[in-house]
């Protein structure tokens, strides 16, 4: 019996096909209250976002289901959670990143959450989408790299990553998501990507310190299929900045 890819993961696949890359904006309940997410959140579909992300890698706030429930009344886009722990299930979402941290060696994110997340999201009805998430050095600690106790993988060496994420195709995963970490100094090198997507056969994202259009295009031109941007809209509110990166991401 094989298990067919769900809903959300299809209409990904399938915009991919036809936009080229999409434009995720990340917004994180930790941070930011129900009602500034949800503005967040209009801001970013106003700007031609494709998908949100709640989440991130503390995940401490109860006020996530609010916040995405808040967001699903008043935004018509799919709503796909990032977890940073097992405790980040949200029914109301549409979709989760079912992450395994697979640049590190730590047994509790490679696999320890995931079985203390897999009956509960079994209970919530929710996609879980099976991700590669890799850790990639972006210039300073951050906050994945602190509470993973892992390390990132070195942004120099693309055969490493280009390793790690082909085992991560072959572990039966369905995205590979190098992050440099929210707030990174530096983004994701372009060559990593461009050396990985020349390697392996599912679907590249990238986030983490992206902060400008150019780097934006800059890594769909090396090849990343999704983007992420998180820190930059959120501090900034800046529509027009919102508006250039999908553009950038979208190639219009
Ligand atoms: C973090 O990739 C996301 O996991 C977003 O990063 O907040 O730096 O945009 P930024």
């Amino acid at each position: 019996m094989t298990v067919p890819p769900g809903p959300v993961l299809r209409s990904i696949t399938g915009a991919i096909e036809k936009k080229g890359a999409l434009y995720l904006v990340l917004l994180d309940p930790d941070r930011l209250g129900p009602d500034e997410n949800v503005r967040l959140a209009m801001l970013a579909a106003e700007a031609g976002a494709d998908v949100l992300l709640v989440g991130g890698s503390l995940s401490l706030t109860r006020r996530s289901s609010e916040t995405i429930a808040a967001i699903k009344r008043e935004v018509d886009l799919p709503v796909v959670i990032f977890p940073g722990n097992a405790g980040f299930v949200a029914p109301e979402a549409d979709a989760i990143l079912f992450l395994s941290l697979v640049s590190g060696r730590n047994p509790q994110f490679l696999i320890g959450e995931h079985v203390i997340g897999a009956p509960l999201l079994k209970q919530s009805g929710l996609e879980p989408i099976p991700t590669a998430y890799m850790l990639v050095e972006g210039g300073r600690t951050t906050s994945v790299e602190f509470m993973s106790a892992t390390r990132p993988l070195p942004r120099n060496k693309p055969d490493i990553a280009m390793a790690h994420a082909l085992a991560g195709q072959y572990l039966g995963m369905k995205i590979a998501f190098f992050d440099a970490g929210s707030g990174a100094d530096q983004p994701v090198p372009a060559e990593i990507v461009s050396a990985v997507t020349g390697y392996i056969d599912i679907p590249v994202m990238v986030g983490g310190g992206i902060r400008t259009a150019e780097q934006a295009e800059n890594l769909v031109a090396a090849g990343a299929s999704l983007v992420v941007t998180g820190e930059i809209i959120e501090r900034t509110g800046d529509a027009g900045l919102a508006r250039a990166i999908a553009a950038a991401v979208h190639g219009s």
